[in-house]
């Protein structure tokens, strides 16, 4: 018998498939690709992936042309305010590809509150989420659909606005632009068909999502070890992040000491460190984790 193989669309090459791939790699499965190639094999799970357009994607999981996609929030959302027959959803956040969709304005213009975007006319590739926007301000604009370049829209005063992605604000200081609000985050999103697949399908799904929650459950936990007199324990324990009940062990020849074994499950900071040595911890140790499973 032929097991049944899913498919999982990935941008080809752009801002989200670096990340993908090493998502793809957090979970034990690698891609091999050469330059022009759209389709690839994985070996170690029966997955295909197809390598596409981000556009694309959105569209193709929609209709179970695949059955699994990585794309941008901005984008899924769009396709759900702007299609009635988008019914995909998402199975998980995954946190990479941060950015937001806000509305900029002419850093000296007209515009200083968003009661002033009243009968102006925003440029953007986002219509449908920005009508949503202006309509919960009760304001009313025009839109001007732009499908890319949309920063250059007030310098060509062909509008007074522009509602596009940001990430670091470079693009909008570099065009003298400055962001008024925000009307999105974003982040990447795991998507898939809202109908039901085989049970061997759904049967890879389950796992290769189980996989990609632990990859990132891991990428944010860390391991803690470190030494403390026992009458310190109560305030050291206090300060670990996310941690559930640390392991005490005894320290050979020092009665009064112990060592303290944590899994934190948010970001350990230098202040924590510094925080942590300041309530009587020593010898510290920080190790990242590679895989979790509950
Ligand atoms: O070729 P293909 O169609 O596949 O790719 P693309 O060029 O359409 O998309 P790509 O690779 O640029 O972005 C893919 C996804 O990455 C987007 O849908 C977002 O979810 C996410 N992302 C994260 C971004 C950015 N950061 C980003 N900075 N998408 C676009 N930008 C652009 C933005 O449009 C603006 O022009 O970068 C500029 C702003 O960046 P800053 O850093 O100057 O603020
Ligand atoms: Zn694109």
């Amino acid at each position: 018998m032929t097991t049944e193989r899913i498919r999982i669309a990935l941008q080809k090459s752009g801002r989200l498939s670096e990340d993908s791939l090493d998502l793809l790699k957090g979970c034990g499965l690698h891609v091999t690709r050469s330059r022009d190639q759209l389709f690839c094999r994985i070996k170690e799970l029966p997955i295909d992936v197809l390598l596409v357009r981000d556009d694309d994607i959105p569209n193709f999981v929609n209709s179970g042309i695949c059955d699994l996609g990585i794309v941008g929030e901005n984008m899924f959302a769009e396709m759900q305010c702007a299609s009635h027959s988008f019914s995909a959803i998402v199975l998980e956040r995954l946190g990479f590809s941060l950015c937001r969709l806000a509305v900029a304005v002419p850093d000296n213009g007209p515009i200083r509150a968003i009661a002033d975007l009243a009968n102006t006319t925003i440029a953007t590739s986002y219509p449908c989420l920005l009508q949503t926007f202006l309509k919960s301000q009760n304001i009313q604009a025009k839109t001007l659909v732009m499908k890319g370049s949309v920063e250059v829209a007030p310098r060509l005063k062909i509008a007074d606005a522009i509602c596009d992605i940001v990430a670091s604000g470079a693009t909008l200081a570099a065009n003298n632009l400055r962001e008024l609000t925000t009307v999105l985050q974003s982040q990447a999103l795991l998507i898939r068909p809202a109908q039901k697949l085989s049970p061997e399908k759904e049967d890879v799904v389950n796992r290769l999502r189980a996989r990609m929650q632990g990859t990132l459950t891991a990428e944010d936990s860390k391991y803690v070890m470190l030494h403390a007199e026992k009458t310190h324990l109560p305030d050291i324990i206090k300060l670990l992040p996310g941690a559930e009940s640390p392991t005490i062990l005894p320290l050979q020849g020092q009665p009064d000491k112990v060592a303290v074994h944590a899994v934190c499950r948010e970001s350990v900071f230098w202040e924590t460190m510094e925080r942590l040595q300041a309530a009587g911890a020593s010898a510290i140790l920080v190790l990242p984790i590679e895989k979790m499973m509950a």
